[in-house]
Parts: C-alpha cells; sequence; structure tokens
C-alpha cells in the first residue's frame, strides 16, 4: 500500500494562504517543490494529488505540473480541467491512489501538495487505511508572520508538537538523503522572508 508524503509551506502558526492562493512569492522555494516532486528514477514518474481549489491555484502555464501525473480530487463528477485527459480527476484519495496504480508509468512517490482540506483529509488516514501520510516536508516560514493568511493546516501544530513522538523530526542529512539532492541547510532568506526546509517522519 503506497505511502504519502505531504509537501507544504506554512508559517508558524501554520497559514498556508490567502484568498484563494499562497501568501508569498518565493522563487526559490517553489523550485524545490518542483524539484522535490519530480524527482524520480528514470522511467518512473511521482504523482501530485491536489484539491480543485489548488488546481485553479497554480498558474496555467504551470499546469498540469510538468513531469508528474496529475491528479485532482473534486466531489464533482463532471469538472473538467481544461487540460483534457492529461490530468487525472478523482472523488477521494483511495481512489486516486488505486488509479495511479494502474498508470502505465509507474509512480516512485506519490505528493499530496494541498490544500488546506486535502491535507487533513490525509492526514486523517491511518496504517490501516491502506495509504496513509508517513512523511512530510514542511517549509517552515519563520517570518514575517503573515498575518493575513485565512488558510491554515491546524494538524501541522499536533505534528511539530507531538510530546508523544508519534512524529518526529529528521535531520538536514536524512533530508538531503531521501529527496536525493543538497538542500540548504537552516534558515533561508528570499524577498524579506526567512524560511527552512524540514523533514518530519511518522514512526510507526
Ligand atoms: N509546498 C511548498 N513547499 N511550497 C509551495 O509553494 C507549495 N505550493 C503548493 C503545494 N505545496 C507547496 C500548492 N501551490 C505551483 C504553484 C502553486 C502551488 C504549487 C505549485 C507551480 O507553479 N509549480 C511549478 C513551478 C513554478 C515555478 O518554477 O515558478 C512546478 O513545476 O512545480
Amino acid at each position: 500500500m503506497p505511502r504519502l508524503t505531504l509537501v507544504v509551506a506554512a508559517t508558524t502558526t501554520h497559514g498556508i494562504g490567502k484568498s484563494g492562493g499562497l501568501p508569498w512569492r518565493l522563487p526559490k522555494e517553489i523550485s524545490y517543490f518542483a524539484r522535490v516532486t519530480t524527482s524520480a528514477p528514470e522511467g518512473n514518474q511521482n504523482s501530485a494529488i491536489m484539491g480543485r481549489n489548488t488546481w485553479e491555484s497554480i498558474p496555467r502555464k504551470f499546469r498540469p505540473l510538468p513531469k508528474r501525473a496529475n491528479v485532482v480530487l473534486t466531489h464533482n463528477a463532471g469538472y473538467q480541467c481544461a487540460d483534457d485527459g492529461r490530468v487525472i480527476i478523482r472523488a477521494d484519495l483511495h481512489s486516486a491512489v488505486e488509479h495511479l496504480s494502474t498508470c502505465p508509468v509507474p509512480i516512485h512517490r506519490h505528493f499530496v501538495i494541498g490544500g488546506a482540506s486535502l491535507y487533513s483529509e490525509a492526514f486523517a488516514l491511518s496504517a490501516t487505511d491502506g495509504s496513509y501520510v508517513d512523511r512530510v516536508l514542511l517549509t517552515r516560514v519563520l517570518a514575517p508572520a503573515f498575518e493575513d493568511c485565512d488558510t491554515f493546516v491546524s494538524e501541522l501544530a499536533q505534528m511539530t508538537e507531538d510530546a508523544a513522538g508519534s512524529w518526529v523530526r529528521k535531520s538536514h542529512l536524512d533530508l538531503c538523503s531521501w529527496v536525493g539532492f543538497d538542500v540548504p541547510e537552516g534558515p533561508q532568506e528570499e524577498k524579506g522572508v526567512r524560511y527552512e526546509f524540514q523533514m518530519w517522519e511518522k514512526q510507526l
């Protein structure tokens, strides 16, 4: 049963969005997102599973996200992504993952790329559901606070403050080794925004 990796950029109060988009524009951070989600062995692809609002938030020229199996989740059975045929439409995570297992191109890794309601659906899965989230690539936006965020992922609070320790933050070396390339370590600064690349793993 495939495991899922969640990719998210969030403030220290777990804000991820504003007015249907990202609260910031960080070209190097989004390049990291693109590289992580695209990197796969020759002949393989990763999936990028997203909710409909997230799909609509991606600039037209970047969607479907190249070299990834794009899956859009919506309960609207008639929903048409303009790019008919190149995008898989499903109603929930389970049927998305199930469908991806039948794709001609083998899927290396499954990435859940948002937004808030899909992150919540994904966090709610457990080992008994077959597929579940066992890894989070979190870009923690340290400053400024982006207090005008209107979309939050409260599950990130439990994850990062989990004293019982079912989620643990992995070392920077583990992050580089998992993504397969050198990731800048420690606080990064771009356009006056400070952020840090982190990896969290669920202990079973
Ligand atoms: N995770 C992280 N770490 N940062 C994000 O910005 C992010 N964004 C989303 C989900 N997880 C994230 C959802 N929003 C694109 C735009 C918005 C978006 C996700 C992706 C996008 O256009 N991506 C292009 C690269 C664009 C560029 O290089 O400017 C891609 O090919 O991935």
